[in-house]
């Protein structure tokens, strides 16, 4: 897939998922994206397909309960995962969100690529590192990326990047530096992503 799907063409909003049976049919590759609340997904998400907000940008985290599906370009389903983490969700909430992520992330035949997303100044965060490892094990294809670049300087940036590499055990080449506010990594991740749906 050509990387100009990305940003040319019709890019609308499908539906708002809660229940697996409600999944659009298997007839487009998915791409979705993962990772704690208000660490940038839909921003992420809304730079790659040039649109200032048509994914909503929160200022209230852990709010989206919905596995939200995108089309680009009639080619390609662009899923925005509810991101996890956020402590505020009640218990029941948490569970459910927790079985159809995971039965979404598991069965998924049309699924080529999980973008897990990290904020680069933070930490490794268990949870992050839990996906990550399960992704691994169930054998679900998927990408790191470390967003906003833009808040580090280089030298901070190298060195949180190579603490992260560690802790979640991968190359420096199995994931990608990015920034939703320069534009920093984006050709970098679309033609990674392109590899993926190729
Ligand atoms: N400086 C900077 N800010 C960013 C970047 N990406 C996201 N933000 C900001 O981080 C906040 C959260 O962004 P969202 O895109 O809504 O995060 P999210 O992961 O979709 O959040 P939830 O849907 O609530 O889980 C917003 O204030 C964004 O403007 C980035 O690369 N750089
Ligand atoms: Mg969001």
């Amino acid at each position: 897939m050509p990387m100009s799907h990305w940003s040319k063409g019709e890019i609308s909003f499908v539906k708002g998922v809660y229940k697996t049976a409600n999944l659009p049919d298997l007839d487009l590759p998915e791409v979705a994206f993962a990772g704690r609340s208000n660490v940038g997904k839909s921003s992420l998400i809304n730079k790659m397909i040039n649109r200032r907000n048509l994914v909503k940008v929160s200022s209230r985290p852990g709010k989206t309960q919905a596995l939200n599906y995108f089309l680009a370009g009639d080619q390609l389903y662009l899923v925005d995962l509810p991101g996890y983490g956020y402590a505020k969700v009640p218990r029941k909430l948490k569970n459910d969100w927790q079985g159809l992520i995971s039965a979404y992330l598991t069965s998924r035949v049309s699924l080529r690529c999980v973008v897990v997303i990290i904020d680069i100044r933070h930490e490794l965060k268990a949870l992050d590192l839990e996906l990550v490892t399960w992704l691994r094990s169930e054998g679900v294809p998927h990408l790191v990326v470390y967003t906003k670049i833009d808040k580090l300087k280089r030298g901070p940036q190298l060195q949180q990047a190579a603490l992260l590499d560690a802790g979640l055990g991968i190359r420096s080449g199995e994931r990608i530096l990015f920034s939703a506010k320069s534009g920093e990594g984006k050709e970098n991740l679309i033609s990674t992503l392109d590899q993926f749906l190729a």
